[in-house]
């Protein structure tokens, strides 16, 4: 691909189209200004025709490439056979979709939900049911352990534990029950979980919003450790760090942890719809019964013959070892920009393909946004977090060549700014 350097010229279509999304849509996003139409693979076209390379990956959604053939393919049969039925009645795609993802996470059991927000929502409650009914800790009284800077949702439950003011201002009054904790603090945590009310410890095994967080090696490994001598749970947040982004299936199998609760989403479907799912052994599982959880659309056939399409995908094309190496290409192109411009390039840090630079800002104020907007002139989308963190993520299914072609064009952005 040739990666034209011509300035953005937004087309009067692309404007009538950031226009209406302007006028008629919410503001909650900043997006930036550019107006995709079409996607393949690692590559996205916008409504000029021009090509991008996509370094966001829709937040990790599209782990498998977009618009990936065997997904769609899924999709497509599925939609003309059946969609929905609800889960009053049995369907003929859910059970063996369960099937497969508790073989291929090692579970007894599986809860299909939506969004990631709703299996995290899910999996407090299974912690808490699970600790009123076998740890026996008073009525209402379950406390969760949460980690600093952390992201699970947008939910109000969920932002009542987070410590991002962004996500939290405005929006109280807060759900009760949780404590925070450093993240990567080990002696923090064994403090927190000696506490008799507490029934679980929700943590990313790198925390992505926060800025592509790698805790310490062997934190993941102690603190389900800590977790486990102290009856407490070990749930991990694999939304955006599952499902080989990180260069293992789950970013947990570096350490060789087991969480008691497993939460999936994004790529769950390839980035086709909304799937989330919960994974757990029936000791915990089984703690809700009917009646006591649910979902219109959780489970749905259309969604599971997707899942099942996008977890094939996964395995059969081999994305965490891609991932794994790409992931050491990539880093290792990033420190030889760094080793360039240090004073600019603060640190390049990231597993798999789940990278992330931090710009320190020029002294004439230009930021890592400016930088994600010369990159998006140069064909290349990512965008920054928390001001001054670029986080690149490409989709798994990106060749060496192509991801080469882009580390040209980061590097030259960098180097140049
Ligand atoms: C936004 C962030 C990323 C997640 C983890 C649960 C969820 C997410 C680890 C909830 C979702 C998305 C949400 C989206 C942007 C994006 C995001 F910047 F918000 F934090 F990726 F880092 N656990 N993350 O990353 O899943 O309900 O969205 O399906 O809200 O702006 P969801």
């Amino acid at each position: 691909m040739s990666v034209t350097a011509s300035p953005t010229a937004t087309s009067s279509r692309a404007a009538e189209l950031m226009q209406l999304e302007d006028q008629y849509g919410a503001h909650n996003y900043h997006p930036l200004p550019v107006v995709l139409s079409r996607g393949e693979g690692p590559l996205l076209w916008d409504v000029d025709g021009k090509q991008y390379f996509d370094f966001l990956s829709a937040y990790s959604a599209v782990n498998q490439g977009h618009c990936h053939p065997r997904i769609i393919g899924a999709l497509t049969k599925q939609a003309q056979q059946l969609t929905l039925t609800s889960r009053a009645f049995f369907n003929d795609q859910l059970g063996a979709a369960e099937k497969q993802l508790c073989e291929l996470f090692g579970y007894d059991k599986a809860l299909l939900m939506n969004s990631g927000a709703e299996a995290v929502e899910t999996a407090l409650k299974l912690a808490r049911k699970w600790g009123y009914q076998e740890k026996g800790i008073a009525p209402n009284m379950a406390r969760i352990i949460v980690a600093e800077h952390n992201f699970h949702g947008r939910t109000t439950g969920i932002i009542s534990f987070s410590t991002d003011g962004d996500s939290t201002g405005g929006f109280g009054p807060y759900m009760p029950g949780y404590q925070v904790v450093p993240y990567d603090d080990l002696a923090a945590l064994e403090e927190a979980v000696k506490e008799p009310h507490v029934c679980a410890f929700l943590v990313e095994p790198i925390q992505g919003e926060a800025g592509v967080m790698v805790p310490s090696e062997g934190y993941l490994k102690q603190a389900a450790a800590i977790c486990q001598a102290h009856n407490v749970l070990f749930i991990a947040d694999e939304i955006q760090t599952g499902l080989c982004r990180t260069g293992r299936m789950l970013a947990c199998d570096y350490e060789g942890v087991d969480p008691d609760i497993l939460i999936l989403g994004k790529a769950l479907s390839g980035g086709v719809m909304p799937v989330s799912a919960v994974l757990a052994n029936d000791v915990i599982m089984l703690t809700i019964q009917p009646g006591q959880h649910g979902s219109t659309f959780g489970g749905n056939p259309l969604a599971c013959a997707v899942m099942r399409a996008a977890l094939d995908v996964l395995t059969e094309e081999k994305l965490a070892e891609k991932a794994f190496a790409l992931g050491e290409i990539f880093r290792e192109r990033m420190r030889q920009v760094q080793a360039q411009r240090p004073e600019l390039v603060d640190l390049v840090r990231g597993k798999g393909l789940l990278n992330a630079v931090v710009i320190n800002p020029t002294d004439d104020g230009r930021t890592a946004w400016d930088v994600c907007v010369t990159l998006m002139e140069r064909g290349v989308l990512a965008k920054p977090t928390h001001g001054d963190i670029i986080r690149f993520a490409p989709p798994l299914v990106i060749t060496e060549a192509q991801l080469q072609e882009a580390c040209d064009v980061i590097a030259e952005v960098i180097l140049a700014f």
